[in-house]
């Protein structure tokens, strides 16, 4: 169980990044660098959430704090990648009732940087990352093991937990 909330979180920054293919050196740096906001090569658990809150916001059309499965699922990201939208929204829906919450949002975040967070010093280094993020969740993409990911493979993808 703890282990979908990672992967389902991890397919979410990288959406951001496989759209066009990339990789796999390039997949941890890139998402590293676009979290580590003040460059002191860590991310903090500020920096974390904020990343979550800007995909939060832009999903949250109306402004109102409340992502709607409306909303959730009309928009750019979630027509090219249905199954992660939705594996996300039930992430993040955590009690269930269609609509996700800001705090319900900033719950889960909290939860999957503290999961990432190995040695529990409050920041996450690029090799936390790396093993939290890019592997689990990259191999499992690479279907072909060739250590890349094409548009292919990641369209393919399917999570294994939408139902
Ligand atoms: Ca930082
Ligand atoms: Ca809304
Ligand atoms: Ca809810
Ligand atoms: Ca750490």
């Amino acid at each position: 169980m703890k282990k979908t909330t990672i992967l389902v979180s991890v397919l979410a920054v990288a959406g951001l990044f496989f759209a066009t293919g990339c990789s796999k050196e390039d997949f941890g740096s890139r998402m590293f660098s676009k979290m580590d906001n003040n460059g002191d090569s860590f991310v903090d658990k500020k920096e974390y959430i904020e990343v979550s809150t800007k995909r939060f916001e832009k999903v949250d059309d109306n402004d109102d704090n409340k992502v709607t499965s409306k909303e959730a699922f009309e928009n750019r990201f979630a027509k090219k990648m249905p199954e992660i939208a939705k594996s996300l929204f039930a992430k993040y829906d955590t009690n269930k009732d269609g609509v996700v919450e800001k705090s319900e949002m900033l719950q889960v975040s909290e939860k999957s940087f503290i999961k990432t967070d190995s040695n529990s010093d409050g920041k996450l280094t690029k090799d936390e990352m790396k093993v939290y993020r890019q592997n689990e969740m990259f191999d499992k993409m690479d279907v072909n093991s060739d250590n890349a990911i094409s548009r292919e493979e990641f369209q393919n993808f399917k999570s294994p937990f939408a139902k």
